[in-house]
């Protein structure tokens, strides 16, 4: 292999130049979800909370990180969906269960015994929650609550006219959604953004012949809400209920319409234009609530929605416009991706969908789904806002799916997977955010519930600081939670050095580590530190007792979670150059852990003894976080391990795995891991023709957004890895994507790397030293050591 370094800068202008040019060269159409018809506004939502509304499944969305819209684009009467972040009904609430600490010991002993039956009774009786918990995904009505529509923006224009030539678009290079058709001979055109900058969103109406602009706004949602004008402007507020029979978190929505000639007026429910040349509505957003244990709420929404109206409505539109596009982009532009010879862009984006279950073959909209995960995620988690949660920032309902909470056994962890490595540092902060603020209410879980120092969470929590086991043992009793999620603080460091950042988290970081000092007991057949009770998530098991059971001892994710969370905050010791009893403990404590197993049939055992399973094709696969997103397990380090965990994923996969969204999603990731490119892609087929809506949402079903996030980073996975050591260029590029390049991915170390590929081969890398200055390349097998400068860029060419 040749190394080139390139201290010219014309040469780099060069390189980049042609770079960009001929992506300029291909279809305005190429980062743009389209259609030839609107969702249709007219058809009402199902009342039932778990049941897709496929018209909303149509409509696209758009978020400023805490403001979230979907746009449905239909003609006499328009609807926009709103949803603001902290739109939580439910409250502060006390579940920890104080007689668990009692009978753990006793679990312990049972489980040992291998009296399975027995520990799984007790084990409900006395470890899970007190109160109604997540009310078994139901929460809307309980303390836990559950994230709901702000409501609904109707636009109706009092016409039922026919309308043609009708087109409709989101543009993901710039976060706007654009709608034109043609209705008793004049032209109309809308744009609709959400600006993070202003806090708005902002939406132009326009025409090609003057006066033709007259419509009537109103907002409503299903419950709980009045409006009113004040003002000029038309206000929606109200109160969610608290789970407790009272009023919890206040919200506010305000609407305002600026025309160009024409009149505006408002009344107590409606905004009324006749016969405007233009007009521009804008409309914000805000509640009393802050992520801040114990109070969670403070928040000057009142003032705060005005405020943001107020300033811009002032501001000319194209300005609004410059203002947010430069926002988005700094963000979006950051990596770009070919993969096709540029077809099939001229089908409209569902029909698309409805083709590759047939073709199961689109290079280009499998481009267009990794850049929208990008788009997405910018939209739902900017920095300071909520993170993105089951359904990012969008949902229509009062009772959303499994509360639309935060799920840490897989789900709010593979939002934030692409994070990093597609250059999106930046919107994994609200992560960290939420993980800091669960410190407190999870010392108290730690102390309480266990008697244990540090602080836990378990599978669940939502914006009022959860923390304690869900409801039901089977799914509930996930001990690994907090471990799982605190990976994310040592990801973050690898890929930006921020050691600011790793200073801050590290008390984090200490106390969870304190908590599993204080979990893990020896189990007195191996002397090995094993987690428990605890369950592999959400999975069973035939146990000895011929009882199906989900707790046990030693559970294999457990081990491996716990294993990445000492590693982690080992290292956080070494970089921060900081001693204490602490890292001494947990020192001793790594190399005690039991470890993973390979069982009898070669598969990586998901529990400590090979137990039958009850359902071989279960969806989650958490005995391979170790693989990914962990780096216990790799090809490079552990190949029997490696070779093992294959056989676990083939297993799955011969038995129905993979039946959701984010577990065919999580499947891309797995494959890339082992190098098996062709596997990969076949899991990413699966994502798009059995978990893809119209709109290209994420489908469970019902919608869930982690299925678009975990493929997004599942795509990079198959074309850049960095977790075990190396930047390995192309670990797993299927046969169907011959020729392209990415630009700007980044790897562990704070390199961002370009890569270019003709016939399946690599022609070039680019790689740019943000962070380190040593790296080792790897190459279908080959490796070399590189030194740079921080800052400079060296091409990597295969001779
Ligand atoms: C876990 C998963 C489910 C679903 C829910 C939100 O419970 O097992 O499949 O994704 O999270």
């Amino acid at each position: 292999m040749k190394i080139k370094r390139h201290l010219s800068s014309l040469f780099i202008m060069l390189v980049l130049f042609s770079c960009t040019n001929e992506k300029k060269e291909t279809s305005s159409k190429a980062l743009k979800l389209w259609y030839n018809q609107p969702a249709d506004a007219t058809v009402k939502d199902s009342p039932d909370g778990w049941k897709d509304d496929p018209e909303w499944l149509k409509a696209l969305p758009l978020g400023n990180g805490s403001l979230g819209l979907m746009v449905f684009g239909d003609v006499n009467k328009e609807r926009i969906q709103l949803n603001e972040e902290s739109m939580w009904s439910g409250s502060v609430d006390v579940n920890d269960n104080p007689v668990a600490k009692e009978a753990q010991a006793k679990i312990r002993q049972l489980l040992f015994e291998g009296k399975y039956k027995e520990a799984t009774e007790l084990t409900n009786k006395t470890q899970i929650c007190i109160g109604k918990g997540s009310g078994r995904g139901n929460g809307a009505e309980v303390p836990f609550g559950c994230f709901q529509t702000l409501g609904d923006l109707w636009i109706e224009n009092g016409k039922n006219t026919g309308y043609e030539n009708y087109y409709r678009e989101l543009d993901l290079n710039d976060a706007v959604v654009r709608v034109r058709y043609s209705q008793e001979g004049v032209n109309f055109q809308r744009e609709i953004f959400t600006s993070q900058p202003d806090q708005a969103m902002v939406a132009r109406f326009t025409a090609d012949k003057k006066g033709q602009i007259s419509f009537k706004c109103s907002m409503d949602r299903p419950e709980r809400f009045k409006t009113y004008s004040e003002n000029n402007q038309l206000v929606m507020s109200g109160a969610l209920f608290d789970g407790k029979g009272g009023n919890g978190l206040q919200y506010m929505a305000r609407l305002k319409a600026v025309s160009k000639n024409g009149s505006v007026s408002y009344t107590d429910s409606t905004v009324i234009v006749e016969n405007a040349d233009e007009v521009v509505l804008f409309l914000t957003a805000s509640t009393d609530y802050v992520l801040s244990y114990p109070e969670y709420k403070g928040r000057g929404y009142v003032k705060i929605t005005n405020e943001n109206i107020e300033n811009t409505i002032n501001k000319p539109y194209q300005e609004l416009l410059d203002t947010h596009k430069k926002e988005y982009q700094a963000y979006f532009n950051r990596v770009s991706i070919d993969l096709t010879p540029g077809n099939n862009v001229n089908i409209p984006t569902d029909q698309r969908v409805i083709d590759f279950k047939k073709t199961k073959s689109d290079p280009h909209l499998v481009e267009l789904l990794f850049q929208y995960g990008r788009y997405l995620l910018i939209s739902s988690s900017r920095p300071g806002t909520l993170p993105a949660n089951l359904q990012g920032i969008w949902a229509n309902k009062i009772q959303t799916p499994w509360n639309g909470d935060y799920h840490t056994d897989v789900n709010v962890e593979m939002n934030y997977w692409p994070a990093e490595v597609t250059n999106l540092s930046e919107m994994h902060l609200p992560l960290f955010d939420l993980i800091e603020s669960l410190v407190k209410p999870g010392e108290k879980t730690a102390q309480v519930q266990y008697g244990n120092k540090g602080w836990v969470i378990h599978p669940i929590t939502n914006v009022w600081g959860y923390t304690s086991p869900g409801e039901m043992a089977s799914w509930g009793m996930h001990t690994g939670g907090s471990a799982w999620i605190c990976s994310h603080i040592g990801e973050h460091y690898l890929f930006t050095g921020d050691k600011d950042f790793l200073r801050r988290m590290y008390p984090v970081l200490k106390g969870a580590s304190e908590f599993y000092l204080d979990w893990l007991v020896a189990d007195p057949k191996t002397g090995k530190l094993v987690s428990g009770p605890a369950v592999s998530p959400e999975n069973s098991f035939i146990a000895p007792d011929g009882s199906r059971s989900q707790i046990s001892m030693g559970p294999t994710h457990d081990q491996q979670v716990i294993w990445q969370l000492f590693s982690d905050f080992i290292f956080a010791s070494e970089e921060l150059e900081l001693e204490n009893t602490t890292v001494q403990e947990v020192k001793q404590a790594i190399n005690l852990l039991a470890g993973p197993q390979i069982g009898s049939d070669g598969r990586l055992m998901e529990w400590a003894e090979e137990f039958p399973e009850v359902e071989p094709g279960h969806r989650h696969i958490s005995h391979l976080f170790a693989l990914h997103p962990g780096r216990q397990i790799s090809l490079e380090n552990t190949p029997e391990l490696a070779k093992a965990a294959q056989k676990s994923l083939d297993y799955r996969i011969a038995n129905g795995g993979g039946h959701t969204g984010w577990s065919a999603a999580w499947l891309i990731s797995q494959y890339a891991r082992l190098n098996q490119a062709e596997k990969a892609k076949e899991s990413l087929n699966t994502v798009l023709a059995k978990s893809t809506s119209p709109n290209l949402f994420g489908l469970h079903p019902p919608f869930q957004m982690d299925a678009n996030f975990g493929t997004t980073a599942g795509i990079a996975e198959m074309l850049i890895q960095s977790h075990d050591g190396t930047v390995h260029l192309l670990p797993a590029l299927p046969s169907e994507w011959p020729i392209g390049e990415v630009n700007g991915l980044k790897a562990q170390g704070g390199f961002e790397v370009d890569i270019k590929w003709h016939n399946g081969e690599l022609v070039s890398a680019h790689i740019l030293s943000k962070w380190q200055n040593k790296v080792i390349v790897k190459y279908k097998g080959a490796k070399e050591i590189l030194h740079l400068n921080t800052n400079e860029k060296t091409v990597f060419e295969v001779k």
